[in-house]
This record gives C-alpha cells, sequence and structure tokens, in this order.
C-alpha cells in the first residue's frame, strides 16, 4: 500500500438470479460484485468481469439490502468507511473462492452489453482493491490481453471451466478516441509493444503508462451522456451520476 490513500469508485456489477447453487445461501438478497475502478468514464465499454480463480473472497453484508462479493481484506476496509450492516465490524454471509465466481452472469452500471460474464484473471492482486476488477478492453491494457488470452486458447478456456459463449461474442467496443493511438487505445498499444499475454508485465506496465498518460490529458469521450467531451472533464461528471444513482460507492485504502 502506498503512502498517499488511494480513492477507488466500487462499482456494484449486480449477479443475475437464479443464483448457482454455491450462492443458494443467498438467495432473495441483491448481490454484486464490487470492482474497484479508477476509471468510471470507461465503463461503457465493459466486457467482463476480472476474479483471482484461487483467490478467497466472501459476501459481505454492506447494509439492509446489499451484499457485496470482494476480499475480506476489502470488507474490513469497507466496514470503517460506514459500509457494513454491523458498523465496524464485516459479516461475511458466504465464503467463496475465484473458481465459485467464474460464468457468474451480471448486470453492470452504464455498460453497453446488457449481460456480461466473470472469467478468470491470473495477475490479480489480493492486497489492492477489493480483488475483483471490471474489464474494459479498449482502455486497458491488462483487460485487453487477458481477453485476448481467453479468446485465443481454448485449453486455458477448458482449464477454467469458461464457456465460449462467455467470451468469442464480446468484441473490444470504442469509447474513447486518443489521437495519437485512435479508438481502441489499448489494443494499439499491446500490438505495437508485441505483448504476448497476460503475464507479459514489463510491456504491459509500459503500455498503461503511454494510455493512461495520453488517454486523461489528450482523450474524447466517443460515446454516452458526455460524448465529446474531454476524459478529464467526463470523469467527475460520469462518477458523480454513479454515486447519486446508487450504482458505485467510493472506497478508499
Ligand atoms: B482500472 P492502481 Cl479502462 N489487481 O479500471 C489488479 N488490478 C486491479 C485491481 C487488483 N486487485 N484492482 C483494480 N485494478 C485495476 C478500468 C481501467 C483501469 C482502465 C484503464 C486503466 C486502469 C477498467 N479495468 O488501470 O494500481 C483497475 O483497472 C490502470 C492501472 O491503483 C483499476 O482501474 O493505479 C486500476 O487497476 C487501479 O490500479
Amino acid at each position: 500500500e502506498g503512502v498517499q490513500p488511494q480513492e477507488y469508485l466500487l462499482i456494484k456489477m449486480e449477479v443475475i438470479p437464479p443464483f448457482t447453487s454455491k450462492l443458494k445461501p443467498l438467495e432473495g438478497r441483491k448481490v454484486f460484485l464490487a470492482a474497484a475502478t479508477l476509471r468510471p468514464e470507461t465503463m461503457y465499454g465493459q466486457t467482463n468481469s476480472w476474479v483471482l480463480p484461487d483467490g478467497k473472497y466472501g459476501a459481505y453484508e454492506i447494509n439492509e439490502t446489499d451484499v457485496f462479493i470482494i476480499t475480506q481484506r476489502a470488507a474490513l476496509n469497507l466496514a470503517y468507511q460506514k459500509l457494513s450492516r454491523v458498523p465496524e465490524k464485516p459479516t461475511c454471509l458466504l465464503e467463496l473462492t475465484g473458481h465459485d465466481l467464474i460464468g457468474l452472469p451480471l448486470k453492470s452500471p452504464l455498460s453497453f452489453n446488457e449481460v456480461i460474464y466473470s472469467l478468470p484473471m491470473l495477475t490479480i492482486l489480493t492486497d489492492k482493491g477489493t480483488g475483483i476488477v471490471t474489464s474494459v478492453p479498449s482502455d486497458a491494457p491488462d483487460d485487453y490481453m487477458a481477453m485476448l488470452d481467453l479468446k485465443s486458447k481454448p485449453a486455458l478456456r477448458s482449464k477454467f471451466g469458461v464457456k465460449d459463449e462467455w467470451v468469442l461474442p464480446f468484441d473490444v467496443i470504442p469509447i474513447i478516441n486518443i489521437p495519437e493511438f485512435g479508438d481502441k487505445a489499448a489494443e494499439k498499444l499491446c500490438v505495437d509493444l508485441q505483448i504476448k499475454s497476460q503475464n507479459d508485465k514489463e510491456k504491459l506496465a509500459e503500455a498503461k503508462r503511454l494510455a493512461y498518460l495520453r488517454g486523461f490529458t489528450e482523450g474524447t469521450m466517443l460515446v454516452g451522456e458526455f460524448k465529446g467531451k474531454k476524459v478529464e472533464d467526463a470523469k467527475p461528471l460520469v462518477r458523480n451520476f454513479l454515486l447519486e444513482s446508487g450504482l458505485a460507492v467510493k472506497y478508499s485504502e
């Protein structure tokens, strides 16, 4: 953890009922995978959610109605940020692993895809955010490469029980134009830097640096309510919309 607190937005990706047998104890509740992001203005382009297959997660009571699936560490932090039914004490209703979450159908805020699926990513850190990440392959190099790995490697899909229909129909959606990199900046950077897989850490760090540097200052929204606005200006507007609509909450660590 850094010296400066980082403020994330947790995007409430609702698990669409009927629940799997593993999630049956949660029946009747509103259950969300809560994904930590720094880029709320990209939520239009979501294609899936990421979980760490061997990661440990829990279903925690946030208030009278909502249950968040997140790491225990994030649940404890949230409990000290007024996001726990019992103040300062997380209540875990069900212990889960990433494997239990793969394939869950989700309804996520602002996403053009009405239903997206939870898929395995092998580089998720369990000591950052909630351990759940939303995937925007147009603008996030990590997301682009992890999605490409799953699309191009049937053996990887079968290893994690990932069905073709959770992956193959989901194309990269252009949502932001960056003059230097076009409408699918992450894809272009991954191709140009010849990144081979989601595990190519050094090159991915460089791709992320370039995407962020140019995207924030020179990017323009191609879609949504703030179409035509600079990313810099759209970001706080989308953030406030999500917070005011109850589709996201603030989280710092
Ligand atoms: B970002 P920072 Cl479009 N493990 O959201 C790995 N990555 C994680 C994570 C975890 N436990 N928790 C959050 N993240 C990702 C969108 C996005 C993000 C775009 C472009 C860049 C980008 C869609 N994925 O991040 O180290 C989340 O992905 C580039 C770094 O705290 C989150 O924002 O700066 C970002 O990393 C937070 O990383």
